[in-house]
């Protein structure tokens, strides 16, 4: 009983000091204090969400056989997984890159999706493009060539998303498999896609706006296409996901993917 009447004489003594002090500052002093209080936790919370959400989700994308499963083991596990077989669905996670593991803990996972190169299974692309904050775009080096035009198509699909366009997400366009002798280089490989890619808008331009599905055209009217006057930025790189040579494809992930 004894002791509940101190604190009750303590808390009254320091309602009292309040009391003093609220009296002794000026009425702009103290809405400024006052607003500090408020308004503190209300501008932390709002920079909280905003970091939330910023994207962490990188997608691979391209034809049948690229290499890019083999890539998303590459860069969870360090190692290819040989004998990995046609995707039949998306393959996600979110992880540390494998060649950033003595950093555990410091540093943000990112989250790679691989979506399969069938044409009956790409739809699942649409779903993964509204959340990314990088595409990568991965070309069979070695048998280039014959895939030419199907790469080229896809890409053109990819490169006229209004999901894309609009938020300006960067493209990489990954030449994989360059362990081989008879990989093409990527600079044969972006000329002749860009070849390609200029013929397809010519004949894709010619059919009636209502069968357009893309929702922009791409390139200069008048002028060769050239990646260069692509609304997104593109850029090309190498890497072999065979090998581990992937120090291009870890770079641009984490451009936008800060760590
Ligand atoms: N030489 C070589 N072979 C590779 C490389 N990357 C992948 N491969 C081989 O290419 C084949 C296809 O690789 P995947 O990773 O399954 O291809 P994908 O792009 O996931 O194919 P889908 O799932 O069908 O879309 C496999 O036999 C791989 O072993 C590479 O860098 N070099
Ligand atoms: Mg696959």
């Amino acid at each position: 009983m004894e002791g509940m009447e101190k604190w009750t004489n303590q808390l009254q003594q320091w309602l009292y000091q309040v009391e003093h002090w609220v009296h002794q500052t000026p009425a702009s002093s103290l809405y400024v204090a006052i607003g500090v209080i408020f308004f503190t936790p209300l501008i932390l919370l709002l920079i909280s969400l905003f970091r939330r959400t910023k994207s962490n989700t990188i997608v691979l994308a391209g034809l049948t056989g690229s290499g890019k499963t083999t890539l998303f083991y590459q860069l969870r596990d360090g190692s290819p997984h040989l004998g990995t077989a046609t995707s039949m669905e998306p393959n996600e996670g979110s992880f540390m890159l494998h060649s950033e593991f003595s950093k555990r803990g410091k540093i943000k996972p990112v989250h790679v999706v691989d979506v399969p190169g069938h044409s009956r299974l790409r739809p699942n692309l649409d779903k993964y493009l509204p959340q990314t904050a990088g595409l990568i775009f991965v070309v069979d080096a070695v048998e280039f060539l014959p895939n030419c035009r199907a790469t080229a198509e896809y890409l053109y699909d990819i490169l006229a998303k209004a999901s894309l366009v609009k938020r300006k997400i960067h493209v990489l366009i990954v030449c994989n498999k360059t362990d081989k002798v008879t990989a093409h280089t990527k600079e044969f490989i972006r000329k002749q896609l860009e070849k390609e890619m200029d013929k397809l808008r010519a004949s894709r331009t010619a059919i009636s706006d209502a069968d357009i599905a893309n929702e922009f055209t791409l390139g200069v009217t008048g002028e060769a296409f050239t990646f260069s006057q692509c609304h997104n930025k593109v850029t090309i790189a190498e890497a072999s996901g065979l090998t581990g040579d992937i120090a291009q494809i870890e770079q641009f992930i984490r451009e936008h993917v800060k760590p």
